[in-house]
């Protein structure tokens, strides 16, 4: 039997355990076909007949390997949310809180004016509803919905108030692409979560943690442990949202097989670019293709040095195979703004390790930590700007509420493969130029949020605010 490492020391250093697996799945049940449990999706809500979308936030449990009922939040649901699908058109949503505190839902991805964002300033009380009429307009893309209440975003999307969006224009059919939810078409939300040796899944920030953002000791996808997920012996659409707090993943399958980069954030590439490697970091979302033709148990694993096993796959030759060929385009290039941008920004994500030390938090954006009562920037509707984004410390994904951006350089280069498309949340290592028209109105009273999608560093501070009007 194959043996894999299935946790990084570095990772166990950084997440402050000496022990543990990163995934759910016992290293010895590999090959055992009957003791795996297959890998379920999120159920689907299918907003384009109805025009409608209903949420109701609540709180759920989850358990771990027949360990203690852990208390958790969903939408709809025990743990995460329904799989929206929609469409461009008018969209009425009524998001209700059960839960004793406030939230919000966030679309993140979605080009929606501020008054629809929901941001930090459009809380939900304990017992409310947020009813926005929405208008869906954009192209089609893999988004994704969280609760934004600042302060609150880390613990209440570690605790399951999350869920995926397919915005789509009915035609990837057309495209040669797979559609069949669930069988050929796959939607997976990677977190890490920490399970102490009882099976709690535990949430309890150190200074470090906070730090480097707080890690986990166990891989789920979709809310599940050691799962496989069942393919056809073709092509399959992989939709990957990594939904987690603060660990970026490096994805490689263990057999060298490729993975057919199709979509970024925004929506699709001109055509598939094959990668080996594939990076994701906290907030981003990618489409994928994998041929899983022949057999095999193909693993997808994160990290160079001491991977670890993220999802297992395995072939089902009952399954149904409907596509074997990639598609070679799905259009033009995305539009290059560079050259009409009116101006240009610096940002600077900032953490003060002195004032850390002295339990004066330290994280914002330009030394100024975020206020919920200061507008940063005021931008000028339907103009373009370049923002030159600066990491300090660590690289921290850098997300952009309300728009979509091309990443013009990283680190004075050509962006890698993955920001190639159009982007809604980028990891800065170092430095990242991007560029982007603003097309959604944001008012004072519910502004637009650009902040680091590390949750911990966001509800510290690094995330501040602007106006497009
Ligand atoms: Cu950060």
């Amino acid at each position: 039997m194959k043996r894999r490492h299935f946790m990084t020391s570095a990772a166990a250093a950084l997440a402050g355990v000496s022990s543990g697996f990163l995934t759910g799945r016992p290293a010895g049940a590999a090959g055992s076909a009957s003791s795996f449990t297959r890998l379920e999706m999120p159920p689907l809500l299918d907003t384009r007949q109805s025009g409608r979308l209903s949420l109701s936030a609540r709180t759920g449990s989850l358990s771990f390997s027949g360990g203690p009922a852990n208390p958790t939040t969903g939408f709809n649901q025990d743990y995460l949310g329904p799989t929206i699908i929609m469409q461009n058109g008018p969209l009425a949503a009524e998001v209700k809180n059960t839960l004793d505190e406030a939230v919000s839902v966030h679309w993140h991805g979605l080009l929606v004016p501020g008054e629809h964002d929901g941001g930090p300033h459009l809380p939900i009380g304990q017992g409310e509803s947020w009813t926005p009429d929405m208008m869906i307009a954009q192209q089609p893309a893999t988004a994704w919905y969280h609760s934004h209440i600042h302060g609150r975003t880390a613990e209440q999307v570690y605790s399951g108030l999350a869920g995926v969006i397919h915005v789509t224009d009915g035609r990837d059919a057309e495209r040669g692409l797979p559609v069949d939810y669930g069988v050929d078409d796959l939607t997976l939300v990677l977190q890490d979560r920490r399970i102490d040796q009882s099976g709690r899944m535990v949430y309890d920030p150190s200074m470090m943690d906070v730090m480097h953002g707080f890690m986990g000791n166990r891989m789920l996808v979709n809310g599940q442990s050691g799962a496989v997920a069942a393919v056809p012996a073709g092509i399959v659409r992989l939709r990957l949202l990594n939904g987690s707090n603060a660990r970026s993943y490096a994805l490689s399958f263990d057999d060298g097989r490729l993975m057919h980069l199709i979509a970024t954030d925004g929506g699709f590439l001109s055509a598939p670019v094959a990668l080996s490697v594939l990076n994701i970091a906290p907030g981003e979302r990618v489409e994928i293709l994998v041929d899983f033709s022949g057999s095999g148990s193909p693993v997808l694993m994160s990290g160079i040095e001491q991977p670890y096993g993220v999802l297992e796959f395995g072939v089902d030759d009952t399954m149904p195979v409907r596509i074997t060929g990639l598609p070679e385009n799905f259009g033009p290039e995305p539009e290059d703004l560079a050259g009409t941008e009116i101006r240009t920004r610096q940002l600077s994500l900032d953490m003060g390790m002195g004032g850390m030390m002295m339990g004066g938090g330290g994280f914002s954006i330009n030394q100024r930590p975020f206020d919920m009562n200061r507008i940063d920037l005021e931008v000028a509707l339907g103009t373009v700007e370049r923002w030159v984004v600066r990491s300090t410390m660590i690289a921290h994904p850098f997300h952009v509420h309300g728009a979509l951006f091309r990443v013009v350089s990283e680190n004075g280069a050509t962006p890698r493969p993955e920001n190639l498309g159009w982007k809604d949340t980028v990891l800065v290592t170092n430095e990242a130029e991007i560029i982007m028209r603003f097309d959604q109105p944001a008012s004072r009273d519910k502004p637009f949020m650009y902040h680091c999608h590390i949750l911990e560093h966001e509800d510290a501070g690094m995330m501040g605010q602007f106006t497009v009007s």
